[in-house]
């Protein structure tokens, strides 16, 4: 079920409360972080407490935004956390096991905001608008709705959810919506060209570095239709990269004319595997990471693996083959 309309028992929820905890996803994103960020300096101008709890640490590229070196990592809570505490605000997440901390926020109310398809509808109020091009586009919204103003590194936070999750206003989700509200941000002092500078032209060399290593394994399928590459751990350590800095080189395959689908495999600490997946238009990934435990969007969606390399490439590989051919 999809709500365009911020819902009003949200409305007296955000009004009604006095202390939230925000969180989102694990391995934030752009959209993750920035509506997170956003969405608690709204609540700190109506007088409200908002702390922002992301199991894993900000990524080096969202680093630049105002407030992130105060948002709180990890497995343990923040002080007063849950007592103290009204609500706990969801962000940018289907389900709550992708905050990766969801039996710690389940004994509070949950305020569930959300663009994912088959988000699980998981919170005593839940505003899932598959529409939106951004959560942050969400947030935009109910700053309008609930006449808060929007100050300049609001609008900054809110401005880069849209590029992040718009591909720089270039992928499906680029409606007219995305650049109405991207337009209002600019007017309140969003900088596009900062936030560009921030997220294109701020690239350390060891991210150049890896790169150049995730190439190396670039390999072509299904007639030039799937295009897949690795990341390992011994990549990241001769580039000199951190494992956040793998976030967006998906894009590198993606670029290439008549690739539908890519999938990136990262190898984690543990062994294990994370698959990010993109498409174009109507090849749905989204389908094959919820096939596997994952989830996301149409066009860009992911999920971890305890398969063996060769079964969760060749698996992967099949999926993505069949998700191009089903889409003719
Ligand atoms: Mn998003």
């Amino acid at each position: 079920m999809s709500t365009p309309k911020v819902p009003e028992r949200l409305v007296e929820n955000l009004r009604g409360g006095q202390r939230f905890l925000l969180t989102s996803h694990a391995n934030p994103d752009g959209d993750a972080v920035g509506s997170t960020l956003a969405a608690a300096r709204l609540l700190r101008q109506l007088g409200k407490g908002a702390t922002v709890w992301l199991r894993d640490p900000v990524p080096r590229l969202y680093r630049a935004l105002p407030g992130s070196d105060r948002i709180h990592s990890g497995d343990q809570p923040p002080a007063n956390f849950p007592d103290l505490h009204d609500a706990v605000i969801v962000m940018e997440c289907p389900n709550l096991g992708r905050t990766g901390l969801e039996d710690q926020l389940t004994d509070l109310p949950l305020l569930n905001i959300d663009h994912h398809l088959g988000n699980e509808q998981y919170g005593q109020v839940n505003w899932v608008d598959t529409a939106a091009p951004a959560v942050g586009e969400m947030v935009y919204r109910l700053a309008r709705t609930m006449n808060l103003a929007i100050d300049r590194d609001t609008a900054n936070a809110l401005y880069l959810t849209l590029v992040t999750d718009t591909g720089g206003f270039r992928f499906s989700n680029t409606t007219a919506n995305a650049f109405e509200a991207a337009a209002d941000l600019v007017r309140e002092g969003a900088s596009p060209e900062t936030i560009s500078k921030w997220l294109y032209e701020s690239q350390p060399e060891s991210v150049m570095r890896l790169v150049g290593e995730m190439l190396q394994t670039l390999e072509i399928h299904a007639d030039g239709q799937v295009a897949t590459a690795w990341l390992t751990s011994a990549m990241i350590e001769r580039s000199g990269a951190q494992p956040g800095d793998s976030e967006g080189l998906i894009d590198y395959p993606r670029s290439i004319a008549g690739v539908e689908a890519v999938a990136i495999f990262r190898q984690l600490e543990d062994g294990n595997f994370k698959v990010s997946l993109r498409s174009r238009g109507s090849v749905n990934v989204e389908k094959i990471a919820r096939g596997s435990g994952g989830g996301g969007h149409q066009n860009a969606a992911g999920f971890a693996s305890q398969k063996a390399r060769a079964e969760v490439f060749d698996d992967t590989v099949r999926a993505l083959t069949q998700a191009v051919e089903a889409s003719r």
